[in-house]
């Protein structure tokens, strides 16, 4: 289950310690060490899966469910206007750590965030 030198890994053995905003059996979200705007977390199944393609059916559904709860409990916490979801899959796209997680960035008028989106 759990993946040699996988950092996320390790964070949900609690090898490595973390800010933990939300943890039930099967997830674990946390406040990411890098953040793109005040209060950025991450949803981690605790189940290891490298990206979307490994992941399990039932993990990707609670993984939403799960994302959906604390983004609630974000927009009435923090007072953020809006929210992005960013999930990235291979080094491509932009993925540093090779375990599935959802980002969840609280967006608000002031913030400075750079998402790279293709404007039509
Ligand atoms: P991605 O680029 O989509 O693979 O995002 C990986 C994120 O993980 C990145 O925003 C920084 C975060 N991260 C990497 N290492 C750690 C860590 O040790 N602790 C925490 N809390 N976040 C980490």
């Amino acid at each position: 289950m759990m993946q040699d030198n996988c950092i996320f890994c390790k964070i949900i053995a609690g090898d490595i310690p973390s800010a933990t905003v939300y943890e039930d059996e099967d997830f674990k979200v946390i406040m990411d060490i890098f953040p793109a705007a005040r209060g950025h977390v991450i949803v981690i199944p605790k189940k290891h899966a490298a990206n979307l393609y490994e992941l399990e059916e039932e993990s990707a559904s609670k993984a939403l469910i799960v994302a959906k709860k604390v983004a609630k409990a974000m927009k009435a916490e923090l007072g953020c206007e809006g929210l992005n979801l960013l999930q990235n899959n291979g080094e491509v796209a932009g993925q540093t750590v090779d375990h599935f997680h959802i980002h969840l960035i609280p967006r608000s008028e002031e913030d400075t965030v750079n998402v790279t989106w293709p404007q039509g």
